[in-house]
């Protein structure tokens, strides 16, 4: 299927854009090179088209660090803006949220929630998965697992133990500077042959080049961003110099970044996430365009509940993505989560949704006990 083909089906008038924000305990702390979270909050979205309803998660962060966004200013857009706007008129489709959304710069991550919601509803009313629709190729996909900077490097190996035990099949490891080359050195003393990768969240510059030289030593699958996130020069530069192939996370917001990226030689691999590209159909582009130059892709993540990763899961069952995502199981971020858990079988991997649109929304008991503020955006208000 065709980038622009994928948009789910016939038309949907909107009654109302339901917006939730919740707070989900994480079971452990997660640290990365811009602070810590212990509570994972999310926006949900749910569009109402009658006969039948659509859910999607905004990713913003409490904070803008990861990027410009937060959650304060998505609830504030997709109240005041997105919410109005797409009950303005029907829309042909889920393309036709970011068609109708064009004019507002940035603000990804609230875009990618209400196309997820829109797409959902549609695809709900058709019966055919978001998997399907995308063009998946897989029913199961492997899993990585992404560990957070802990206190000790003990602390950090006994933990990564544990996610082997449960199968994950790659190690994703934050570094920060000061904290880099000595515990990324210890834990591959321990694990001489897992699948390690790390991600700095582009916390270095390139005059920190030697850092990396020193980590292109340690047999690692990828440096994820190592350098600033609205730079791919600088990226193709140190690239240059690595063996180890460099992934670009925060510098590809879209088809256009990741065609730009490719032809610097900025990168040797794209993680992929809908809510940083602006959705899902942006991501396919995405997708789509590295399948065609032979960039390899991986699915990444952002803490989300079980409606952000169904989608992640449609995703990571294309046929350009060829490395583990950072799409773990349910049990590695809550104790409970808003949807039906997601299981890692003990191959390290995880099923791609299989019902209709999403194929899993919130359980209602549990939205209600993780909600901590709502708003209903109807036509008349
Ligand atoms: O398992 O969903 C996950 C987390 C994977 O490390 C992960 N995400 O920089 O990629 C990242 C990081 C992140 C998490 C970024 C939360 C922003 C918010």
């Amino acid at each position: 299927m065709s980038p622009d083909d994928a948009g789910g089906g016939p038309g949907l008038s909107l009654r109302s854009v339901a917006l939730f924000e919740v707070a989900l305990p994480l079971v452990r702390p997660f640290r990365t090179s811009f602070g810590e979270e212990t509570n994972k909050r999310a926006i949900l979205v749910r569009v109402d088209g009658g006969d039948v309803a659509g859910w999607g998660e905004c990713v913003a962060s409490e904070e803008p660090r990861y990027s410009e966004e937060w959650l304060a200013g998505s609830w504030l857009a997709l109240q005041t803006i997105f919410g109005p706007a797409l009950l303005d008129a029907p829309l042909a489709d889920a393309r036709a949220v970011g068609e109708r959304l064009r004019w507002v710069r940035g603000h990804r991550m609230a875009k990618a929630a209400v196309e997820a919601a829109v797409l959902d509803a549609t695809l709900r009313r058709l019966g055919r998965s978001l998997a399907d629709e995308l063009g998946a190729v897989r029913d199961r996909v492997p899993c990585g697992v992404s560990v957070g900077i802990a206190a000790t490097v003990g602390a950090m190996i006994e933990e990564i133990h544990g996610y082997l035990g449960h199968g994950y099949r790659r190690v994703k490891l934050k570094i920060e500077p000061g904290r880099d080359i000595d515990v990324i050195r210890a834990v591959r003393e321990a694990l001489p042959d897992t699948p390690l990768s790390v991600d700095a969240n582009g916390a270095y510059r390139l005059s920190d080049a030697p850092v990396f030289e020193a980590l292109d030593e340690m047999g690692l699958v990828m440096i994820e961003q190592p350098l600033d996130h609205e730079d791919l020069v600088e990226h193709a530069a140190l690239q240059w110099r690595l063996r180890t192939p460099i992934c670009l996370d925060e510098s590809i917001r879209s088809a256009r970044d990741a065609a730009a990226a490719i032809e610097l030689e900025a990168c040797r691999v794209i993680n992929i996430k809908p809510g940083r590209v602006g959705g899902v159909l942006e991501a396919k582009r995405i997708h789509d365009v590295c399948l065609k130059q032979g960039m390899p892709v991986w699915i990444g993540g952002m803490l989300e509940t079980g409606v952000g990763r169904a989608a992640n899961l449609a995703l990571a069952a294309l046929p350009g993505v060829t490395m583990p995502g950072d799409t773990s199981a349910s049990d590695r971020y809550f104790a409970e989560d808003l949807t039906v858990p997601f299981v890692l079988a003990p191959d390290g991997t995880m099923a791609v949704p299989t019902g209709p649109g999403l194929g899993v929304e919130p359980r209602p008991e549990r939205l209600e006990a993780c909600t901590v503020r709502r708003a209903v955006v109807t036509r008349s208000s």
